[in-house]
């Protein structure tokens, strides 16, 4: 067998550190060997393999996703909004560009156009020949990938999209912060049909909290209805992670759920069930209070 062919043996790996803004402490994960390095006009990507977390894929050394709790981001991010719309056809995505969310959308029968409009296409080109299984759907004829900053390329629509799902990085890092002003949420739910909803990962709610209650009350101010729910999320901070709905018909995510939709799904999901639809928009006391909701 050839020596690069052999299996590593376990033992003092590398290391891989995310420090958590503000430098309370971190993550670190053991790596097996690095697969991907590069520097885009935006920001640095890596993708490395670990042994237990799989592929791994940091942005300026933030982890993004890795291989064996993306499906639990993923899969909230994208269901709830998707199963609250009776006949989701037009799908945008920003930001997301390893593809998790689009192949997310994909599940559901009903969509017959996605969007993705990703800032940085090498980390588009890196996913898909990296990460097969989060870029598995990128290549479906129903996906048009666009290359621009998410926040002007919202603008040209009016009463065009059935859903839009913000996968942003966080709002400090790279270009992540034109994904949260009021401007962008305002064009956002123009550029939704009149029963069209929205959906935005809001961050954490442990460590950078403030940032996830800003994002809050911006698409509040825009949105007739606009509900906090919750994940988690092993890798990113704190483990518990915040999604914001809006709906621009006042479609109410608990009293106009219809479960049925769920059950009859044909796709299989390994987080999202109609009990975590309806148990993720209980909000703890001390999220209800950072977001001003108490
Ligand atoms: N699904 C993976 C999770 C991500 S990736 C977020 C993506 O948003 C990145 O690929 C980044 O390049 C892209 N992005 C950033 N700014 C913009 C913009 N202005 N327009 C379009 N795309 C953009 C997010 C994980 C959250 C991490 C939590 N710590």
């Amino acid at each position: 067998m050839p020596m690069e062919e052999m299996e590593l043996k376990p033992g003092r790996h590398m290391l891989y550190m995310e420090w958590y803004s503000r430098d309370p402490g971190g993550l670190f994960m053991k790596v097996n060997r690095w697969l991907y390095s590069a520097q885009s006009p935006y920001q640095r990507i890596d993708i490395f393999e670990s042994p237990f977390y799989g592929r791994v894929f940091a942005l300026d050394g933030i982890t993004m996703t890795t291989e064996i709790d993306e499906f639990m981001y993923h899969e909230m991010l994208v269901h709830v909004p998707m199963f609250m719309h009776p006949n989701p056809k037009k799908v945008l995505v920003i930001g997301g560009g390893d593809g998790g969310s689009v192949r997310e959308v994909l599940k559901h029968p009903s969509v017959e156009k996605v969007v993705m409009c990703e800032i940085d296409e090498m980390v588009v080109r890196a996913a898909m020949e990296y990460l097969p299984y989060t870029a598995s759907k990128l290549n479906d004829p129903r996906v048009e990938l666009v290359f621009e900053d998410g926040s002007k390329f919202v603008r040209q629509f009016k009463n065009e999209f059935d859903v839009i799902i913000i996968d942003s990085t966080d709002p400090t890092a790279g270009q992540g912060g034109h994904l949260f002003t009021l401007e962008f949420y305002k064009a956002c739910n123009e550029a939704l049909k009149e029963d069209g909803i929205l959906c935005a990962q809001t961050e954490g709610m442990t460590y950078d909290w403030e940032w996830g209650s800003t994002a809050y009350k911006r698409i509040k101010a825009n949105f007739p209805l606009v509900k906090m729910y919750l994940g988690f999320m092993p890798t990113y901070p704190g483990g518990l992670w915040s999604y914001t709905y809006a709906s621009k018909a006042g479609w109410d995510p608990i009293k106009d759920f219809n479960p049925e939709k769920v059950r009859n799904f044909k796709e299989p999901l390994r987080y999202y069930n109609e009990e975590i639809h309806k148990a993720a928009f209980a909000l703890p006391n001390f999220v209800k209070k950072y977001i001003g909701e108490e």
